[in-house]
């Protein structure tokens, strides 16, 4: 386990079921489990306001039924390294 791409994809999974299991459904994140998700675990998320992370949610949840299933969030931390990745070219 000392790979550290094999870390970083644990890591991920970890931090989902960190924040998706402490209430209602344990395997999705609802609102507020996902704003303290980017508030906490994200560098942007202390930029973002209320409003920002509510349009956030609104377009992860591809399915539309008010919570980010792991599928969505996977969505997101790809959009996330596409962020980084143009970041990072400079
Ligand atoms: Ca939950
Ligand atoms: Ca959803």
């Amino acid at each position: 386990m000392a790979c550290p791409l094999d870390q970083a994809i644990a890591l991920l999974v970890a931090v989902f079921h960190k924040y998706s299991g402490k209430e209602g459904d344990k395997n999705t994140l609802n609102k507020k489990e996902l704003k303290e998700l980017i508030q906490k675990e994200l560098t942007i998320g202390s930029h973002l306001n209320d409003a920002e992370i509510k349009g956030l949610m609104e377009d992860l949840d591809r399915n539309k039924d008010q919570e980010v299933n792991f599928q969505e969030y996977v969505t997101f931390l790809g959009a996330m390294a596409m962020i980084y990745n143009e970041a990072l070219k400079g």
